[in-house]
């Protein structure tokens, strides 16, 4: 029997998403699992998802609450709950904790940093009586066998309720499910090179190859290329960039490093256990990124070429291994990379309907803390498309805002990648 009038779901408006990295799988993750979803198509630039140039197109991405605002803290607990009991997301986490401290060596404001991580959490009743001080190389092994370097005067604590997923196979498994369901057209390797406006309302997108797609609303994912499709976004995000390395382990090296937790000197970087299947180590060098300002339009955008290590970081990376597994120190490093993110002014995400402009909607500012947020992303954008404007008012478009303020977990300074023609090499 056909539904009366009044059964009938009320249509949902046409979605146009353009990105399939994080905020764009979660997000049509999220819309096409409504009762009467939306019909979504969902461009990428890169036929291969996730894009090589996706902030998820990594190994790994840290799962933790520290956060110095309770407000991303829960936030970040109602995530790990996700990670923890999804059947899809599940397989790709690992709840292997979390080793946060310094070196001897460590600066003040790395130290403020992670007593102020310490005390975010230490007072919460997930961790009551389960946070582990550590002090010193014996200390550090009892919570991480396998770090067999020096560790003298490293200190720091071990927060159990943490750990990390694995990102890059997540966002292909999500992938694989969002391309199958009713309702959504994808569209790997559609390059958009603009927006259509009809007046004061975007009605589309015109891709490299001259496609043109149309939609009721027009929803932007494209991380830190944000500002390619939308300049009116200005100086709002920055796309900012950190190095990823990796070393190749023997099968005896991964084993003894299995289940080690995620492991962040917050002076010098973080790395993780070994990957199963390919036996990398992923390292990561600390530090206040680098820029990719240019001049004509005075805004930052992601590089074409990301794989290589800006200048010093090649010798930043063996730094974490000499403090932490010497063994490795001198070994090749292989998969270098820049990984870029799309930073604002406060560290803010943006979630917010363009102003201006009716029917555009931009998820964007991820700030370098978003990927564990992946559970509930698209929750927040159906959120703003239900309401119609967004009443997270940290979330909203930054009007004059200019990104490139001071991060309390980031240590070091900036650079541009432009500044010194050496680091680009
Ligand atoms: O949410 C997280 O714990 C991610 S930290 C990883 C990192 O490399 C930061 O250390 C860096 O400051 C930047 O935010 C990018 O992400």
């Amino acid at each position: 029997m056909a539904p009366s009038p009044q059964q009938q779901q009320p249509q949902q408006p046409s979605i146009l998403l353009i990105g399939a990295g994080t905020f764009g799988l979660s997000t049509a993750l999220h819309l096409s699992s409504l009762p009467s979803p939306s019909h979504i198509t969902l461009l990428d630039a890169s036929p291969t998802i996730p894009s090589p140039l996706s902030a998820g197109h990594d190994l790994t991405k840290i799962v933790r609450a520290e956060y110095e605002d309770a407000f991303y803290a829960d936030l970040a607990l109602a995530a790990m709950a996700r990670w923890a009991a999804d059947p899809l997301l599940a397989p790709h986490y690992r709840p292997v904790g979390y080793l946060l401290g310094n070196s001897a060596a460590a600066g003040a404001k790395s130290r403020r940093s992670l007593e102020r991580s310490l005390r975010s959490i230490e007072a919460r009743a997930p961790w009551q009586g389960r946070i582990v001080a550590v002090e010193g190389g014996d200390a550090v092994r009892r919570v991480a066998p396998g770090l067999d370097g020096p560790m003298d005067g490293w200190s720091g604590y071990f927060n159990p309720v943490a750990g990390y997923v694995r990102a890059k196979e997540l966002l292909g498994a999500v992938w694989e499910v969002v391309k199958g369901l009713p309702g959504v057209e994808v569209k790997p390797g559609e390059k958009v090179v603009r927006l259509e406006y009809e007046g004061d309302r975007c009605v589309g997108a015109v891709t490299e190859a001259g496609a043109r797609y149309v939609a009721d609303v027009v929803v932007l994912t494209v991380g830190a290329s944000v500002g390619r499709l939308l300049p009116s976004i200005g100086r709002q995000v920055a796309a900012r960039s950190w190095s990823v390395a990796h070393v190749q382990l023997t099968e005896e090296e991964a084993s003894r490093l299995k289940g080690i937790p995620v492991t962040y000197s917050r002076d010098l970087g973080y790395f993780f256990e070994p990957d199963p299947d390919t036996r990398l180590l992923k390292v990561c060098p600390s530090g206040a990124g680098f820029t990719n300002y240019v001049k004509e339009t005075g805004i930052s955008v992601p590089r074409e070429d990301n794989d290589f290590l800006p200048a010093g970081q090649e010798e930043a990376v063996r730094k974490i291994l000499r403090e932490h597994l010497p063994g490795l120190a001198d070994r090749p490093l292989v998969d270098c990379k820049i990984c870029w993110c799309a930073d604002t002014a406060d560290s803010e995400y943006i979630i917010d309907f363009v102003p201006g402009t009716k029917g555009l909607v931009v998820v964007s500012g991820d700030s370098g803390h978003a990927f564990k947020m992946f559970p509930l992303v698209g929750g927040w954008v159906k959120d703003l498309l239900d309401a119609g404007e967004q009443s997270i008012a940290r979330w909203r478009w930054k009007e004059g805002a200019s990104a490139g303020g001071e991060v309390s977990w980031r240590v070091g300074t900036t650079r541009d990648l432009n500044e010194a023609t050496e680091l680009a090499t």
